[in-house]
């Protein structure tokens, strides 16, 4: 099968489809440089995008892969998670052939950013599948005379069949923010990460790939370039303060995110930072 990249659309807004010639497939918006879907080849569709999200071209959209840029959560003075996931990024580049397809975007400054975060800068949002594998690569580039300093993650929304059943593998002796306990400290001792309650931890510095298991089926999923592990579930209590969410939409979703979160990034003039996150179905 020959790969296949198209330009259409999705709830109405603008879309890059992604199809590889060994059959793995994505959806890529433009506005808020983000992931809406991914299945591996021959797989199912892996990313929760909600039921509920808003596709207006202004609303952040609420499920895939999120770009939060240039700060995460409430980490700074800008609007929760930047303003990079509401604003519509140029597609640069795609290519494909029998094992591969891959689109690029790029967002750079504009009178928006500037008045909100006043520093140049271009990203590039490459996003590649193939196989069994996808590989979503920020790369930030200073193109300003001053150094600047960011946080940032790739949010990503995994789908998961029952969020009590999951097991996330590879957290162990790793120290986190408990965002959800008034941003306590913590080390987290257990084998396993279990989904109970509402869950809201930074992990600090994770080298490690982790492993999501939901049943049979396992995800790994590996951060470069990002320090940290953020592991998100509003659980029932939370879900409800989401409009953009259904009540038990809880029960769907982990959000497990290659972040930069617990220090920020700091870029000089005319540098360049990478981050990546790999999500391989195993
Ligand atoms: O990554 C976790 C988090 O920062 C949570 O604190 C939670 O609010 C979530 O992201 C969703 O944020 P959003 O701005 O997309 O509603």
């Amino acid at each position: 099968m020959p790969f296949q990249i198209q330009q259409t659309e999705f709830r109405g807004q603008p879309v890059v489809t992604l199809l590889s010639g060994d059959g793995a497939r994505a959806v890529v918006s433009p506005f808020g440089g983000q992931v809406l879907s991914w299945a591996p080849a021959n797989g199912l569709e892996q990313l929760f995008l909600s039921d509920a999200a808003v596709f207006d071209g202004k609303t952040p959209i609420r499920g895939g892969i999120p770009v939060c840029f240039p700060q995460f959560s409430k980490l700074g003075k800008l609007p929760q998670h930047g303003f990079a996931q509401d604003a519509v990024w140029e597609v640069a580049d795609s290519r494909g052939g029998d094992d591969f397809a891959l689109v690029t975007l790029r967002l750079t400054d504009d009178e928006r950013s500037f008045a909100l975060w006043p520093s140049s800068f271009e990203l590039e949002l490459t996003v590649a599948i193939g196989g069994e594998r996808l590989d979503v690569e920020l790369e930030v580039a200073n193109t300003g005379h001053a150094p600047f300093a960011f946080t940032a993650a790739l949010h990503t929304y995994v789908l998961v069949s029952e969020v009590e059943n999951v097991r996330l593998e590879g957290l162990n002796g790793h120290d986190y923010r408990d965002a959800a306990d008034n941003d306590t400290i913590k080390r987290d001792t257990g084998d396993v990460v279990v989904v109970d309650d509402e869950l809201n931890r930074v992990y600090h510095d994770v080298e490690r790939a982790l492993l999501l298991r939901d049943g049979s089926r396992s995800l790994g999923i590996h951060g470069e370039g990002f320090p940290d592990v953020v592991v998100w579930n509003p659980w029932e209590t939370r879900c409800r303060d989401f409009p953009d969410l259904a009540p038990d939409a809880f029960r769907r979703m982990l959000c497990v995110e290659a972040a930069a979160a617990h220090g920020k990034i700091l870029l000089d003039a005319d540098d360049t930072w990478c981050g990546r996150q790999t999500l391989v179905k195993l």
